[in-house]
């Protein structure tokens, strides 16, 4: 029927058995699916199904808000957003996201591969497990979402026509203006913190007026610095892994914005998890060791992010901007690598301040992160909840001053010896 309604446990085999792709994939019949509904994001139903044949995951978006419930309308339109950028990632970067088995608009769902025995990297960073080749994977997807998603490289009508098109994710983008941008710098109503203890820190900034004008000014760049199509919610809690790869899910966020964006969210939440350790590893050896370990992410995600868009800007820039014409660029030409240093440079500073607001935005604003909201004793967690509101902005009041990852990477080490 074209009339949405929620699935349940219960009703999902029936209505969704009589679809050939999905009785190939799970089994024919659908009676003998068994179905768990497992959503713990803040949106949308989320479903394992298994059956005789394999599996899937049922992706459902909800009227609603999850997390606040159903006084916080939100339309159903942003699994067709997910869907379209599901496919754009899947050509950019291929095999880095769930393969789709079905689409349905009206449903409001995506039926897509069932990533097992995968965990969210939330979970296995506060585990203190390592994912190996982690910065790699996620370096390159950046990259690579950030170059062949914008005008360095798509034709200049696709590329329109895909701004045009993730123009309408309208009701999620607010999301973003509003939690992200706006909310953590003043007392608005969403807001929380969850420990008395951080009341001096959290009145600091919101009467810091250099960081509201910055994070102001990264609010203009997120609708209005029209990029590339950016994953939108690039956390830790949007990849998958196992010990050994990496997939990234949950595009739902998708728009058209700075080319520093998710590799900037991701940033903030890899540091995050990296202040948060004394929470989640009591033996300090091995909580060093496992803190050096994100460190060594946080300088390979960037590094290879920076090499790969190099790689790209080299191989693949058939776009209209910086065309290889102007410079009679064959090779390296010298003025090629200058304007791409500069790109590069810009991309570096926009992703610093979003790392620095996203973690604002998780300490003060409505949606935390499990890394600090699971360490139980508020004396523990106040003071490592602090350090990652102070090193956000040391980001973002100083972007433009770090010449480079490892002087990141340093600032992250001093604030985490306090
Ligand atoms: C009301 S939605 C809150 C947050 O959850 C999503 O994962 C996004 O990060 C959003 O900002
Ligand atoms: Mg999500």
């Amino acid at each position: 029927s074209d009339t949405y309604e929620a699935l349940t446990p219960e009703t999902l085999g029936q209505r969704l058995g009589g679809i050939d792709a999905l009785t190939r994939r799970i089994g024919p019949d659908a009676t003998a699916w068994t179905v768990r509904e497992v959503g713990d994001g803040n949106l949308n139903l989320v479903f394992i199904v298994e059956g005789t044949a394999g599996t899937a995951i049922v992706k459902q978006a909800l009227p609603y808000v999850r997390l606040v419930g159903e006084s916080w309308p939100l339309p159903l339109n942003r699994a067709f957003f997910e869907y379209h950028a599901l496919t754009r990632q899947a050509a950019r970067d291929p095999g880095r996201v769930p393969e789709i088995y079905h689409y349905d608009e009206a449903q409001a769902l995506i039926v897509m591969e069932y990533l097992n025995p995968h965990i969210i990297l939330r979970q296995q960073m506060m585990a203190g497990r390592r994912v190996e080749g982690l910065g790699r994977t996620l370096g390159e997807f950046c990259a690579r979402t950030a170059f062949r998603g914008s005008d360095l490289c798509m034709q200049t009508r696709q590329k329109k026509a895909d701004v045009a098109l993730f123009s309408d994710n309208v009701d999620l983008c607010d999301i973003t203006e509003n939690l992200v941008f706006t909310d953590p710098y003043f007392d608005a109503e969403m807001n929380r913190h969850t420990s008395p203890q951080l009341d001096g820190v959290v009145a600091e900034l919101r009467q810091d007026q250099q960081l509201k004008i910055v994070a102001q000014h990264f609010k203009r760049a997120f609708t209005a610095k029209a990029e590339t199509m950016c994953h939108g919610d690039l956390h830790t809690g949007s990849i998958m892994v196992t010990d050994h790869e990496a997939k990234i899910i949950d595009p739902e966020f998708a728009f058209y914005g700075p080319m520093g964006f998710d590799i900037g969210m991701l940033l903030g939440n890899y540091l995050m998890a990296f202040l948060a350790m004394p929470g989640h590893i009591g033996d300090e050896a091995e909580r060093a060791a496992y803190q050096d370990w994100l460190l060594e992410v946080i300088g390979e995600t960037w590094t290879v992010f920076a090499a790969e868009f190099e790689n790209l800007w080299h191989s693949e820039r058939t776009g209209i901007l910086y065309p290889k014409t102007l410079y009679e660029d064959q090779g390296h030409h010298p003025a090629s690598d200058a304007a791409l240093r500069e790109v590069i440079g810009e991309i570096f500073i926009d992703a610093l301040a979003i790392a620095g607001i996203e973690m604002h935005r998780r300490v003060l604003g409505l949606a935390h992160i499990a890394e600090f909201d699971t360490i139980e004793d508020a004396e523990k967690r106040a003071p490592l909840e602090e350090k990652a509101l102070r090193l956000g902005r040391t980001l973002v009041l100083g972007r433009a001053g770090f010449a480079g990852i490892d002087q990141v990477i340093a600032a992250a080490r001093r604030a985490d010896k306090g």
